[in-house]
């Protein structure tokens, strides 16, 4: 938009006025960023009511992204950039006295996803909007995020995250639009006077759905698309409530939205996790279905305008939803209402883990959602009736919805919609092949693979403004929109000029990134030295342990040869653990004494450090990528379905350390064997070994040396404080079989982090890396992503760069 820093700073002070009666002078920080949000949103309000209004008059087919998780991060540059008014912006205050980065951090961080899932969504709904997609997220608005991460002790403390504590400066609440959400109470069928049947409920509860929308604004382009957040409620009462029976069931009503679950793969068999999705489904898919209506086209056209893409099984419960309105409220019969169905829906896979693939008891369900059950129940025994004429009985009883008991949501996702996807090709291939094998028999044409993508302008643009500055003066600017331009960098792979500005650049946000951490955890580290990153959720099959070991193994070289030739190392890891996963727990009690052992041993100085990160989530991301010269992503192959962070870590010029799994797979062929180092089993191999039955972490531990003493250390109180859990870790490896091979792939790691210090030895190979790394990131970007979900999945149009 056009914005004079003159009108701007009128604006900001009639705005300071208007809102808080109160002049500069007597403003502090938090008034000040109110103020400016309530100017951003005053700014964006004509396009937002615009964009709607030409969905509607243009009869645009339009998608709904339904998402458990939408991890924003903050919003406040990310509005400012895309609406270009950025520079303007912070020009302006600083002609104010105020300076931006503090008004920035005045926001919270809304935590309301996981990790790669919810920022996948967050990415998602950025690039769309970008991309001129007339696309929606829905979604559910937590009064509490994930948690806050504390270290106590070197243990995690799971505390609140109360963001909505000030207030949500972007969010309008729309009364207007609730709808109702029945749960419990009993329903039969009867028939009506017009030939169909119509349901009937008795002592149903009811839950008012209020919705809440923030606009999603699109870059450089007028666009704004709406992120709808649902808030559970008590319905408006009559006069005769009781009022204690009114507070109790306040209670149990509004406990709905009020925490997302801080699980990102395990299954929590929770009655109110199923009651958070049938919640946001219900409202969603109510509220789509009245707005489609608005248009007059005919419920029978549903498809041609309306797409609805469950983002992991998590809103599966869409498919008999959307069947409940069409059967229901709309009267079709049940042949066409299902046709319609699986034509507007669609369904992204995210893991192959099966304690991640969602069951929910039958009578779980039946208690709850007592006419969905039905309709399940009937899509099943359809399902098994139609496709028992076409295929093999044991084929169809193994890909059934209901089984031993349980809703299989995987199921119900792949039966009920046109297109099912894989996010790497990697991962699409071993759901192709190994885990919905017997769907892909089934229905071939319906799986495809969408590679995950991150949005350059988040993540290099606003986290990394130094190389930012650097690459648009190479280049120019266009790879806002068109990131693959990107590649026009390596013109410079030889330009000694250029690869010295590109390490001066990366020694900024180091010292910038040592700042931070000696203020917030007063431990100096070394801006020299190698800044290796792993940051993602704490799992065992991620492998921090792989990485632990191996600084361990650095630690006792050290010890043993003082005068041992490394180069100077800080390990940085960012994770939270679920609260529920006693292991990886355990592991981040591990990584913290190990932590304090060498961060404190005087013979180390600083030729390593170990650095944990409390509270990882999207701002501290934005503060460690920029600085990273190593991504960690060692993961056991097959087990990582796409990761993001190797992505984000390569556009930010860090070489990715690597097994072959997820999209690194993907990353290797871009950027080429000699820009990656790669490492350990590859996916077939470990498929060989389930097969055969052949590893034995024993032998690794009897017969490796190095090993030997590493893992001993983690027993024979070589590491105070962590007795318990180098005992229960060591088990898991030495004694349990070690599930994700850290052993076996332990001596290719220690080779592979060899490597990567010979290379860091020389400026120019190094720089050379990093700057190829940043050229080939652009394929990555969401907006590509995005395009093609719109093209090959929902039949939308969308403004297509070329790659
Ligand atoms: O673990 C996966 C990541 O590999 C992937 O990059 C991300 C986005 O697709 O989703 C993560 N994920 C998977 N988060 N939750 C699940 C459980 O289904």
């Amino acid at each position: 938009m056009d914005l004079s820093k003159h009108k701007f700073k009128a604006d900001f002070k009639k705005m300071l006025t208007e809102v808080y009666s109160m002049g500069l002078k007597e403003s502090e920080a938090t008034e000040q960023f109110f103020t400016l949000g309530n100017l951003i949103r005053s700014y964006i309000a004509k396009n937002w009511s615009k964009t709607n209004q030409a969905y509607i008059e243009k009869k645009k087919k339009q998608v709904y992204y339904f998402s458990m998780e939408f991890l924003l991060g903050r919003m406040l540059k990310s509005n400012l950039l895309n609406l270009g008014i950025l520079e303007t912006v912070r020009d302006g205050l600083g002609d104010l006295g105020i300076d931006l980065e503090a008004l920035v951090q005045i926001e919270p961080d809304p935590g309301l996803g996981n990790g790669g899932l919810g920022r996948l969504a967050a990415c998602f709904i950025d690039s769309m909007a970008t991309s001129e997609i007339p696309a929606h997220g829905n979604g559910i608005r937590y009064k509490y995020g994930l948690f806050k991460q504390k270290f106590v002790n070197g243990y995690q403390v799971e505390l609140p995250e109360n963001w909505l504590q000030n207030g949500n400066v972007w969010e309008t609440r729309k009364m207007h639009a609730a709808v109702t959400v029945r749960f419990y109470g009993h329903v039969w069928l009867e028939h009506s006077g017009e030939g169909h049947l119509v349901p009937h409920y008795e002592d149903a509860q009811e839950v008012l759905a209020v919705p809440y929308d923030s606009a999603v604004i699109g870059f450089d382009n007028e666009i704004v698309n709406t992120l709808r957040l649902w808030s559970a409620e008590v319905p408006p009462q009559d006069e005769s409530t009781d009022y204690w029976s009114f507070i109790h069931q306040r209670n149990e009503i509004e406990s709905i939205s009020e925490v997302l679950y801080p699980d990102d793969s395990n299954y929590e068999g929770r009655l109110l996790r199923l009651k958070q999705e049938y919640f946001f489904v219900s409202a969603g898919v109510q509220s789509i279905i009245r707005h489609y209506k608005k248009m007059h086209l005919g419920i029978e056209h549903l498809a041609e305008k309306v797409a609805i893409h469950i983002n992991d099984t998590h809103p599966a419960l869409c498919i008999p939803e959307l069947m409940r309105i069409l059967l229901d409220e709309e009267h079709m019969d049940w042949e066409h209402a299902w046709h319609l169905t699986i034509n507007t829906m669609s369904y992204t896979n995210h893991t192959i883990m099966a304690e991640a693939m969602e069951k929910w008891p039958i009578e779980m369900i039946q208690t709850l959602l007592p006419r969905i059950v039905q309709i399940i129940h009937e899509i099943d025994r359809r399902y098994v009736m139609e496709m028992g004429r076409l295929f093999d009985s044991k084929l169809i009883q193994s890909t059934r919805i209901v089984e031993g008991g349980h809703v299989r949501m995987a199921h119900m996702a792949i039966i009920g919609s046109h297109s099912i996807n894989g996010v790497a090709q990697l991962h699409t291939n071993i759901l192709k092949e190994k885990v919905l094998h017997p769907f892909c028999l089934i229905y071939p044409s319906k799986f495809n693979n969408k590679t995950n993508g991150i949005t350059q302008r988040r993540w290099l643009m606003l986290a990394n403004e130094p190389l930012r500055h650097l690459i648009d003066r190479k280049i120019g600017n266009e790879w806002a929109t068109m990131p693959t331009e990107l590649k026009m960098l390596k013109a410079f792979r030889e330009d000694k000029r250029t690869l010295q500005e590109l390490a001066e650049v990366k020694h900024q946000n180091k010292v910038r990134f040592a700042r931070f951490v000696d203020q917030s955890m007063g431990l100096e580290i070394n801006p020299e030295a190698i800044f290796d990153v792993q940051i993602k959720r704490l799992h065992a099959y991620k492998r921090q342990l792989l990485n632990l070991l191996h600084i361990l193994s650095l630690y006792f070289k050290l010890k043993d040869h003082p005068e041992a030739d490394l180069y100077p190392h800080v390990f940085i890891f960012g994770a939270k653990a679920a609260p529920s996963y006693t292991y990886a727990k355990q592991i981040i009690k591990l990584i913290n004494s190990v932590a304090d052992l060498i961060n404190h041993d005087p013979d180390i100085h600083d030729k390593l450090k170990l650095v944990f990160v409390e509270n990882y989530g999207v701002s501290l991301a934005e503060k460690i990528i920029p600085a990273a010269d190593v991504s960690e992503q060692i993961s056991l192959a097959s087990k990582e379905a796409s990761g993001t962070s190797n992505m984000k870590l390569m556009l930010n010029g860090a070489i990715t350390l690597a097994t072959l799994d997820g999209a690194n797979v993907e990353i290797k062929e871009h950027v080429g064997e000699d820009n990656i180092v790669l490492f350990g089993l590859r996916a077939d191999e470990v498929y060989h070994y389930y097969n055969e039955g052949t590893y034995h972490a024993h032998d690794y531990y009897e017969k490796n040396q190095v090993l030997h003493r590493v893992l001993n250390a983690l027993i024979d109180g070589t590491i105070p404080g962590a007795e318990a859990e180098g005992n229960a870790i060591f088990d898991s490896l030495v004694s349990y079989g070690d599930e994700y091979f850290v052993l076996r792939d332990f001596d290719d790691y220690a080779a592979a982090q060899g490597r990567i210090d010979r290379l860091y030895r020389d400026p120019l190979i190094w720089q050379k890396m990093a700057l190829i790394n940043i050229a080939s990131a652009g394929i990555f970007s969401s907006d590509y992503t995005v395009q093609q979900y719109a093209s090959q999945i929902w039949d939308v149009s969308s403004k297509v760069h070329r790659i």
